[in-house]
């Protein structure tokens, strides 16, 4: 590329995102744009992949046959989302090894809700419906998101994820028909994950300093707060029909708006727990670096079995090139 063709490439890049149409891995695209899509990616990657300890914690104890069975499927889905998302990244320049490298390290983010602990089975309940939720309520609108390859991965994610919250929001009502005991263990995980629930949509419009220029490239077709606002509306009716009370005094309907109105949001802590303060963001970090050490086995051995595969193919491809004598 010359100096002279990036302005005809720009233009063009703007025009495949003004028709909505979807940039490719080949297609030219700013620096900036590049680098923004990996981020988003590597760190949606990194929450899929972080988000399967705290329900993993759950597998062996889960209470029946039938409960286990789902929440394997579940955390299994779970990293291979992760999987579509690092292929996604890879589609841009990304080298899986560095990123995985990077968020061992801490110096890439994942989602601030996986470090928050899993005290009781309800959890894991409370995780499909809210968390979930919240999910589905970021990730559809992401499948028009503007490069291809994670629009496309979306899809197929966002289908899991319905399943994943149906799931948790069917366990609860089994719950919620139990023993008042089991009811209290309902309540008492909607009050723990509601507010960090909320936080999952990031920092409040205003202090978001990537929503603008996402949103222009087509990244991102909704604001942070217009998403939690919408989470808002669409969890409240669930939440009675389960008999549940949302830990926030200043919920109400506004009929002026249309809306529930809801409490501030405490970003302090949000700050703190995406800046590595959280009460899981150490155990979290290690036991995905213990996961990854203990795995080096195995992608030496597929190393070495690829290296194998790649000789015998060439191997067999010189004799039979190979010109006959005799
Ligand atoms: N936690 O300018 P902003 C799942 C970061 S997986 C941590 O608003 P943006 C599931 C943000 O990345 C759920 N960090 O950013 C899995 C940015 O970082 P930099 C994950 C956060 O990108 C297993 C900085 O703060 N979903 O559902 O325009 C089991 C400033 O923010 C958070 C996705 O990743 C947070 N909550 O908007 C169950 C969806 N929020 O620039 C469920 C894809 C913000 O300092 N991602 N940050 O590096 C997105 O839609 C957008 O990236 C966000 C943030 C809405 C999250």
């Amino acid at each position: 590329m010359t100096a002279t063709d990036e302005p005809v490439l720009q233009a063009h890049f703007e025009d495949t995102i003004a028709r909505m149409s979807r940039i490719e891995p080949r297609d030219w695209m700013p620096q900036a744009y590049r680098a923004t899509m990996i981020r988003q990616i590597a760190q949606h990657a990194h929450s899929e992949i972080i988000g399967m300890q705290p329900e993993g914690n759950w597998i062996t104890r889960a209470p029946s046959l039938r409960r286990k069975a789902i929440l394997l499927a579940k955390v299994q889905d779970e990293a291979g989302h992760g999987m579509y998302l690092y292929g996604a990244a890879e589609t841009l320049g990304a080298d899986r090894a560095d990123l995985t490298e990077k968020l061992i390290a801490s110096r890439q983010k994942y989602s601030s809700i996986f470090n928050y602990p899993t005290l009781s089975y309800a959890d894991v309940g409370v995780i499909g419906w809210l968390v979930d939720g919240a999910a589905i309520c970021n990730q559809v609108p992401l499948c028009r998101s503007s490069y291809g390859p994670y629009a496309r991965a979306m899809i197929r994610i966002c289908k899991e994820e319905s399943f994943h919250q149906r799931q948790g929001y069917e366990l609860l009502l089994t719950m919620m028909a139990g023993t008042q005991e089991q009811r209290d263990m309902v309540q008492d995980a909607t009050n723990r994950f509601w507010w960090p629930s909320l936080m999952m949509f990031g920092p409040p419009d205003d202090a978001s300093p990537n929503t603008e220029r996402s949103m222009a490239w087509g990244i991102k077709p909704h604001t942070n707060d217009e998403l939690r606002q919408r989470f808002v509306d669409m969890t409240v009716p669930q939440a009675g029909r389960l008999g549940v009370t949302l830990p926030d005094q200043r919920l109400r309907w506004n009929e002026a708006r249309g809306r529930y109105d809801f409490g501030p949001v405490d970003w302090d802590e949000f700050n703190a727990v995406v800046s590595g303060n959280g009460p899981c963001n150490a155990q979290r970090v290690a036991r995905r670096k213990a996961a990854h050490d203990e795995g080096a086995w195995v992608r030496e051995a597929a190393l070495a079995h690829a290296a194998k595969s790649e000789g015998q193919h060439c191997e067999r491809a010189r004799l039979t090139t190979a010109p006959h004598h005799g």
